[in-house]
């Protein structure tokens, strides 16, 4: 398992840093999603569920970022699709520049779908793009509706919400309807998927969506 040290990007405007990846990607025919949540919200048995269920359709690879350990990538690999772990170097975030130099150790040629699967917590990574196509993040039902109201942030900056471990509902009390709502307050223009990676159940309308953002 290859895994890459990273340290703090010297780039000064990461936003702009972040449009010149996007543009890199897009014209190399790569998606890439950034899929951001809290740590055990279920980021790698998502992704894990997904590649098994497309992975005779789309050639994907998973950029697994970490603060340490290779757990995560080699649940990717074992699934058979490429992925590379970085560390973080102690930060809670992954910037355009650390993306970059992570994407370039693995090679790319063919692959159609890239998923950068960012530090696992609510706050920071929401505040620095990452020059991904789609921001998706994850809530799991344990961690409960309220969320959207204590870490608005990464709420209004993604473009999708997996509401996952649906399975785990008859447990807590989750109210999705008044979730759905405090997320749509933030940003009206989310699409909102609820799965559970466990059962498959909601598994095909997001896989159904990521395909449509293929870029041919
Ligand atoms: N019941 C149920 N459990 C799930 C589901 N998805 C993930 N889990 C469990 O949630 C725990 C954390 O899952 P991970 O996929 O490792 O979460 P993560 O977001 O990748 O975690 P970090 O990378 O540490 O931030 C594991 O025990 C999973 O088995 C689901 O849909 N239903
Ligand atoms: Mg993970």
């Amino acid at each position: 398992m290859k895994i890459i040290e990273l340290h703090k990007s010297v780039t000064e405007d990461n936003d702009l840093d972040a449009k010149k990846l996007n543009e890199e990607l897009t014209e190399k025919g790569i998606l890439l999603i950034n899929l951001m949540s809290a740590a055990g919200s279920g980021k790698t048995t998502l992704l894990s569920r997904t590649i098994r269920d497309l992975k005779d359709e789309v050639k994907i690879a998973v950029l697994e970022a970490d603060i340490a350990g290779s757990v995560d990538a080699e649940r990717i690999e074992a699934l058979g699709a490429k992925s590379i772990q970085v560390h973080t170097d102690g930060m809670c975030h992954m910037d355009a520049g650390m993306t970059r130099t992570g994407l370039n150790e693995m090679e790319l040629a063919g692959t159609e779908l890239a998923f950068l699967e960012n530090i696992g917590n609510l706050i920071c990574p929401a505040e620095f793009a990452t020059g991904a196509h789609k921001n998706v993040m994850i809530l799991s039902v344990p961690e409960g509706d309220d969320k959207p109201l204590k870490y608005p942030l990464m709420f209004r900056e993604s473009d999708v919400l997996l509401i996952t471990k649906t399975d785990t509902k008859p447990f807590f009390s989750f109210d999705e309807e008044a979730c759905i709502k405090r997320v749509k307050d933030l940003q009206p223009n989310i699409q909102i998927f609820p799965v559970s990676a466990k059962t498959g159940e909601g598994m095909a309308a997001w896989e159904d969506w990521l395909k449509q953002q293929l870029l041919h």
